[in-house]
Protein backbone atom coordinates (compact mmCIF):
# COMPACT_ATOMS: atom_id res chain seq x y z
CA UNK A 1 0.00 0.00 0.00
CA UNK A 2 1.49 3.74 -0.79
CA UNK A 3 1.31 6.86 0.81
CA UNK A 4 -0.65 9.84 -1.40
CA UNK A 5 2.52 11.42 -2.42
CA UNK A 6 4.20 8.14 -3.41
CA UNK A 7 1.15 7.32 -5.75
CA UNK A 8 1.01 10.62 -7.05
CA UNK A 9 5.02 10.87 -7.76
CA UNK A 10 4.67 7.16 -9.27
CA UNK A 11 1.56 8.16 -11.83
CA UNK A 12 3.66 11.38 -12.58
CA UNK A 13 6.82 9.52 -13.56
CA UNK A 14 5.02 6.39 -14.90
CA UNK A 15 3.26 9.08 -17.71
CA UNK A 16 6.91 10.57 -18.03
CA UNK A 17 8.31 7.82 -18.63
CA UNK A 18 5.86 6.49 -21.48
CA UNK A 19 5.58 10.30 -23.17
CA UNK A 20 9.75 9.75 -23.50
CA UNK A 21 8.75 6.30 -24.64
CA UNK A 22 11.30 5.21 -21.88
CA UNK A 23 9.23 2.48 -20.98
CA UNK A 24 9.26 0.73 -24.46
CA UNK A 25 12.47 1.50 -26.36
CA UNK A 26 13.90 -0.94 -24.47
CA UNK A 27 11.80 -3.52 -25.53
CA UNK A 28 11.03 -2.07 -29.05
CA UNK A 29 14.35 -2.54 -30.56
CA UNK A 30 15.55 -5.61 -28.81
CA UNK A 31 15.36 -8.84 -29.97
CA UNK A 32 12.89 -10.99 -27.60
CA UNK A 33 13.66 -14.81 -29.00
CA UNK A 34 17.12 -16.34 -28.98
CA UNK A 35 17.71 -17.68 -32.53
CA UNK A 36 17.68 -21.20 -32.55
CA UNK A 37 20.33 -23.69 -34.14
CA UNK A 38 18.99 -26.27 -37.20
CA UNK A 39 18.11 -29.39 -35.40
CA UNK A 40 20.50 -31.76 -35.16
CA UNK A 41 23.34 -29.27 -35.46
CA UNK A 42 26.21 -29.92 -33.40
CA UNK A 43 27.43 -27.83 -30.37
CA UNK A 44 30.48 -25.58 -30.96
CA UNK A 45 33.72 -25.83 -28.96
CA UNK A 46 35.93 -22.50 -29.65
CA UNK A 47 39.65 -22.73 -29.38
CA UNK A 48 42.31 -20.25 -30.19
CA UNK A 49 43.43 -19.35 -33.61
CA UNK A 50 46.78 -19.96 -34.13
CA UNK A 51 48.15 -16.41 -35.31
CA UNK A 52 49.14 -16.45 -39.42
CA UNK A 53 52.68 -15.30 -38.36
CA UNK A 54 55.35 -15.21 -35.47
CA UNK A 55 53.72 -13.16 -32.71
CA UNK A 56 57.13 -10.90 -32.91
CA UNK A 57 56.73 -10.62 -36.58
CA UNK A 58 54.86 -7.02 -36.54
CA UNK A 59 57.58 -5.85 -34.42
CA UNK A 60 58.62 -2.53 -34.26
CA UNK A 61 54.57 -1.34 -34.61
CA UNK A 62 53.43 -3.93 -31.97
CA UNK A 63 56.25 -5.51 -29.94
CA UNK A 64 56.17 -9.04 -29.28
CA UNK A 65 55.83 -8.91 -25.23
CA UNK A 66 52.19 -7.31 -25.88
CA UNK A 67 51.18 -9.79 -28.89
CA UNK A 68 51.54 -12.92 -26.73
CA UNK A 69 49.94 -11.66 -24.43
CA UNK A 70 47.17 -10.30 -26.04
CA UNK A 71 46.93 -13.58 -28.17
CA UNK A 72 47.54 -16.36 -25.44
CA UNK A 73 45.83 -14.24 -22.42
CA UNK A 74 43.35 -12.00 -23.82
CA UNK A 75 42.04 -13.63 -26.66
CA UNK A 76 42.28 -17.29 -25.15
CA UNK A 77 39.97 -15.69 -22.18
CA UNK A 78 37.09 -14.42 -24.24
CA UNK A 79 37.08 -17.75 -26.51
CA UNK A 80 36.87 -19.45 -22.53
CA UNK A 81 34.36 -17.21 -21.44
CA UNK A 82 32.15 -17.80 -24.34
CA UNK A 83 32.19 -21.54 -24.18
CA UNK A 84 31.34 -21.52 -20.82
CA UNK A 85 28.63 -18.81 -21.16
CA UNK A 86 26.96 -20.68 -24.32
CA UNK A 87 27.41 -24.22 -22.08
CA UNK A 88 24.61 -26.45 -22.14
CA UNK A 89 22.28 -24.01 -24.17
CA UNK A 90 21.35 -25.25 -28.08
CA UNK A 91 22.78 -21.62 -28.80
CA UNK A 92 26.29 -23.21 -28.48
CA UNK A 93 25.33 -24.74 -32.14
CA UNK A 94 24.97 -21.40 -33.64
CA UNK A 95 27.63 -20.42 -36.03
CA UNK A 96 28.98 -17.26 -34.20
CA UNK A 97 28.03 -15.17 -36.25
CA UNK A 98 24.03 -15.78 -35.89
CA UNK A 99 24.85 -15.06 -32.53
CA UNK A 100 26.71 -11.81 -33.17
CA UNK A 101 23.62 -10.40 -34.73
CA UNK A 102 20.57 -11.72 -32.38
CA UNK A 103 23.30 -10.23 -29.98
CA UNK A 104 20.70 -8.23 -28.11
CA UNK A 105 18.99 -11.46 -27.61
CA UNK A 106 21.80 -12.86 -25.07
CA UNK A 107 23.11 -12.04 -22.14
CA UNK A 108 26.41 -9.38 -21.44
CA UNK A 109 28.56 -12.58 -21.39
CA UNK A 110 27.57 -13.62 -24.90
CA UNK A 111 27.82 -10.26 -26.40
CA UNK A 112 31.14 -9.27 -25.01
CA UNK A 113 32.96 -12.74 -25.25
CA UNK A 114 31.21 -13.71 -28.42
CA UNK A 115 32.72 -10.53 -29.67
CA UNK A 116 36.02 -10.68 -27.97
CA UNK A 117 35.95 -14.47 -29.61
CA UNK A 118 35.56 -12.92 -33.23
CA UNK A 119 37.31 -9.84 -33.09
CA UNK A 120 40.28 -10.89 -32.39
CA UNK A 121 40.21 -13.47 -34.66
CA UNK A 122 39.52 -10.67 -36.96
CA UNK A 123 41.99 -8.56 -36.10
CA UNK A 124 45.11 -10.81 -36.23
CA UNK A 125 43.86 -11.78 -40.06
CA UNK A 126 43.75 -7.93 -40.86
CA UNK A 127 47.95 -7.12 -40.06
CA UNK A 128 50.40 -9.20 -41.41
CA UNK A 129 54.16 -7.87 -41.26
CA UNK A 130 55.01 -4.50 -42.89
CA UNK A 131 57.15 -6.08 -45.48
CA UNK A 132 54.25 -7.91 -46.89
CA UNK A 133 51.38 -5.19 -45.96
CA UNK A 134 51.19 -3.98 -49.75
CA UNK A 135 48.05 -1.40 -50.87
CA UNK A 136 44.71 -1.37 -51.21
CA UNK A 137 43.81 -3.38 -54.39
CA UNK A 138 42.63 -0.75 -57.54
CA UNK A 139 39.00 -1.99 -57.01
CA UNK A 140 38.82 -1.20 -53.12
CA UNK A 141 41.34 1.79 -53.71
CA UNK A 142 38.19 3.14 -56.11
CA UNK A 143 35.75 2.68 -53.40
CA UNK A 144 38.16 3.90 -50.62
CA UNK A 145 38.25 7.31 -52.92
CA UNK A 146 34.14 7.55 -54.05
CA UNK A 147 33.47 7.30 -50.19
CA UNK A 148 36.02 9.39 -48.70
CA UNK A 149 38.11 11.42 -51.34
CA UNK A 150 41.50 10.02 -50.89
CA UNK A 151 43.30 7.21 -49.47
CA UNK A 152 45.03 9.46 -47.28
CA UNK A 153 41.74 10.94 -45.89
CA UNK A 154 40.54 7.46 -45.35
CA UNK A 155 43.00 6.91 -42.81
CA UNK A 156 42.57 10.01 -41.34
CA UNK A 157 38.56 9.52 -40.80
CA UNK A 158 39.69 6.25 -39.23
CA UNK A 159 42.56 7.03 -36.99
CA UNK A 160 39.91 10.13 -35.88
CA UNK A 161 36.98 7.14 -35.10
CA UNK A 162 39.86 4.79 -33.34
CA UNK A 163 41.49 7.86 -31.21
CA UNK A 164 38.11 9.48 -30.47
CA UNK A 165 36.88 6.25 -29.06
CA UNK A 166 36.39 6.99 -25.09
CA UNK A 167 37.49 3.83 -23.58
CA UNK A 168 37.72 0.49 -24.65
CA UNK A 169 36.70 -0.48 -28.15
CA UNK A 170 37.50 -0.94 -32.07
CA UNK A 171 37.23 1.22 -35.40
CA UNK A 172 36.03 -0.15 -38.28
CA UNK A 173 35.94 -0.07 -41.91
CA UNK A 174 32.34 -1.23 -43.06
CA UNK A 175 30.95 -2.25 -46.61
CA UNK A 176 27.22 -0.58 -46.00
CA UNK A 177 24.60 -1.07 -48.31
CA UNK A 178 25.47 2.78 -49.16
CA UNK A 179 28.79 2.42 -49.56
CA UNK A 180 31.97 1.89 -47.40
CA UNK A 181 31.23 3.54 -43.69
CA UNK A 182 33.82 3.93 -40.97
CA UNK A 183 32.18 3.69 -37.53
CA UNK A 184 33.44 2.80 -34.03
CA UNK A 185 32.00 0.18 -31.31
CA UNK A 186 32.16 0.12 -27.48
CA UNK A 187 33.87 -2.67 -25.59
CA UNK A 188 33.69 -5.77 -28.17
CA UNK A 189 30.95 -4.77 -29.93
CA UNK A 190 31.15 -5.22 -34.36
CA UNK A 191 29.27 -3.82 -36.86
CA UNK A 192 27.53 -7.61 -37.34
CA UNK A 193 25.82 -7.05 -33.87
CA UNK A 194 22.50 -5.82 -34.22
CA UNK A 195 22.84 -3.24 -31.10
CA UNK A 196 25.45 -1.65 -33.44
CA UNK A 197 25.19 2.25 -34.58
CA UNK A 198 26.44 1.25 -37.92
CA UNK A 199 25.83 -2.86 -39.07
CA UNK A 200 27.34 -4.05 -42.52
CA UNK A 201 30.67 -6.02 -43.54
CA UNK A 202 33.71 -5.84 -41.61
CA UNK A 203 36.76 -4.88 -44.37
CA UNK A 204 39.15 -3.92 -41.64
CA UNK A 205 39.05 -3.43 -37.59
CA UNK A 206 41.59 -1.60 -35.07
CA UNK A 207 41.72 -2.53 -31.34
CA UNK A 208 42.22 0.51 -29.49
CA UNK A 209 41.54 -1.19 -25.74
CA UNK A 210 44.86 -0.25 -23.89
CA UNK A 211 46.39 -3.98 -23.74
CA UNK A 212 46.63 -3.41 -27.42
CA UNK A 213 49.35 -1.14 -27.02
CA UNK A 214 49.97 0.04 -23.35
CA UNK A 215 53.43 -2.14 -22.91
CA UNK A 216 55.34 -0.15 -25.81
CA UNK A 217 53.26 3.46 -26.28
CA UNK A 218 51.58 3.73 -22.58
CA UNK A 219 48.78 6.88 -22.89
CA UNK A 220 49.44 7.45 -26.35
CA UNK A 221 46.91 5.92 -28.66
CA UNK A 222 47.94 8.08 -31.60
CA UNK A 223 51.24 6.99 -31.55
CA UNK A 224 49.91 3.17 -31.87
CA UNK A 225 48.05 3.83 -34.58
CA UNK A 226 50.51 5.77 -36.20
CA UNK A 227 52.27 2.32 -36.50
CA UNK A 228 49.50 0.04 -36.87
CA UNK A 229 48.88 1.38 -40.77
CA UNK A 230 52.69 -0.21 -41.65
CA UNK A 231 51.16 -3.74 -40.87
CA UNK A 232 47.64 -3.79 -42.03
CA UNK A 233 47.26 -6.71 -44.04
CA UNK A 234 45.80 -5.08 -47.34
CA UNK A 235 45.69 -8.18 -49.62
CA UNK A 236 43.17 -9.80 -46.90
CA UNK A 237 41.31 -6.30 -46.53
CA UNK A 238 40.69 -6.09 -50.57
CA UNK A 239 39.99 -9.72 -50.73
CA UNK A 240 36.99 -8.87 -47.81
CA UNK A 241 35.75 -5.90 -49.59
CA UNK A 242 35.59 -8.12 -53.47
CA UNK A 243 34.03 -10.88 -51.69
CA UNK A 244 31.36 -8.88 -50.49
CA UNK A 245 30.95 -6.81 -53.62
CA UNK A 246 30.43 -10.56 -54.88
CA UNK A 247 27.11 -11.63 -52.60
MN1 LIG B 1 42.10 -6.89 -27.55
Amino acid sequence: MCTRLSCITAIVLTSLLSLSGCSTSATSTRQQTLPQPPSGAQSITYTLPALPYPHKALEPAIDERTMVIHHTKHHQAYIDNLNKALKDTPQAALPLESILASASAFPPAVRNNGGGTWNHTFFWMSMTPSKSSGAPSPRLLDALNASFGSFDTFKEKFAAAATGRFGSGWAWLVKTPQGLAITSTPNQDNPLMDVADVRGVPLLGVDVWEHAYYLKYQNKRADYLKQWWSVVNWGEVSRRYEQSEAR
